[in-house]
């Protein structure tokens, strides 16, 4: 039997031996009363990756944001993000459904970013009409554009823009890995203007579960409060902090690989018939093209390709999304266009 090319998500990745083998041997304690030695210790590593006072192990990504947005704003505040943001379109409107969080969406350009002016302009004035900003969101690498990655002074730019008018940065980074390899720069760099973030360990760093979240020492002892509300305290989760320990100290710099492999799945893509992309917005490990085939479209196009072992999710009607991961290889992708190629040649 042929082994499936699961390019769906990165999140598919399995825990590595390294993993299985830190998590068998890992001391655990209860973390509810903070004694869980191995979730300390990643705090304290994730704190000085992201250049944060502090850090808070979390189960998910969805619960990191969550979390994250209900420790900034009061129910009937306003979050500003983007119309392609996570938080807006995959988390079930949480911060809306949990926390009363008003979410104001404005336009994301095609490289994720949210026009400066725009921003600006959308933050309310004192007017008892108003619900009142208080949160400005960011998502790097960008999910939904593609896996772009913001530049530096943008980020520095809104993260001015915020304090300048008393209102909080929050950074989705559940791929800021990616982002910080693919500009050859420091995590704590990309979210220096930030005062919250929040990072996956079981995406591209392929551990089993978790994520975290960082930010000042006043914000993580509301995030620690708002986690036990949503339901996030855990015991003896030091099994699974072993594992996030692994990923972050031995499958970081890795990811340049996947980047490579998903240039050239955009660069092959392009250049099969029937397939629209423009690989130069390939920056990470994410691939998004449309099929435009008279005939065709994404649902149709999925499932031949997964008849063919080869499994991608389509995202809109003529969308596919393509994400490339360390149990991905180059022969995978190789294998892949040729499967693209003959599929839509029938
Ligand atoms: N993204 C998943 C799906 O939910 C779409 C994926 O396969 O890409 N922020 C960003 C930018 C994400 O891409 C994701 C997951 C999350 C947050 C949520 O993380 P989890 O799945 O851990 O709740």
């Amino acid at each position: 039997m042929t082994t499936v090319i699961d390019l769906r998500s990165d999140t598919v990745t399995k825990p590595t031996p390294a993993m299985r083998r830190a998590m068998a041997e890992a001391e655990v304690g209860d973390d509810v009363y903070g004694e869980d030695p191995t979730i300390n210790r990643l705090e304290a590593l994730v704190a000085e990756r992201l250049g944060k006072e502090a850090a808070l192990f979390v189960p998910s990504g969805t619960m990191g944001n969550l979390i994250s947005v209900l420790s900034h704003c009061g129910r009937g505040d306003e979050m500003l993000l983007g119309d392609q943001a996570h938080i807006f379109h995959y988390e079930q409107g949480g911060s809306a459904a949990v926390g009363g969080v008003h979410p104001r969406i404005l336009p994301n350009r095609p490289d994720g970013a949210i026009d400066l002016q725009q921003l600006a302009g959308a933050i309310r004035g004192d007017d008892e009409h108003f619900p009142v900003t208080r949160l400005i969101a960011l998502e790097n690498t960008h999910n939904r554009c593609g896996g772009r990655v913001l530049p530096l002074d943008y980020i520095d730019a809104v993260g001015a823009l915020a304090r300048a008018r008393g209102l909080k940065l929050h950074i989705d980074g559940a791929r800021l890995w990616n982002a910080a390899v693919a500009l050859g720069e420091s995590p704590a760099r990309l979210v220096a203007a930030a005062d919250s973030v929040s990072v996956c360990f079981s995406k591209g760093l392929a551990a089993p579960v978790g994520s975290a979240v960082a930010g000042s020492r006043e914000f993580i002892r509301r995030a620690r409060r708002m986690r036990k509300q949503v339901g996030g305290g855990m015991r003896q989760a030091g099994v699974l902090a072993a594992a996030a320990i692994v990923a972050l100290e031995q499958m970081v710099d890795r990811l340049a690989e996947d980047h490579a492999h998903a240039r050239r799945l955009a660069h092959g893509l392009a250049n099969i018939d029937g397939i629209r992309l423009d690989p130069a917005t390939v920056e990470t490990n994410i691939v998004y093209f449309d099929v435009i085939k008279p005939g065709w479209d994404a649902a149709k196009l999925s499932a031949a390709l997964a008849a063919e072992g080869v499994r991608m999710n389509d995202t809109g009607p003529y969308r596919l999304r393509a994400v490339t991961h360390y149990e991905i290889s180059a022969a995978d992708i190789e294998r892949t266009l040729t499967i693209v190629e003959a599929v839509l040649r029938t």
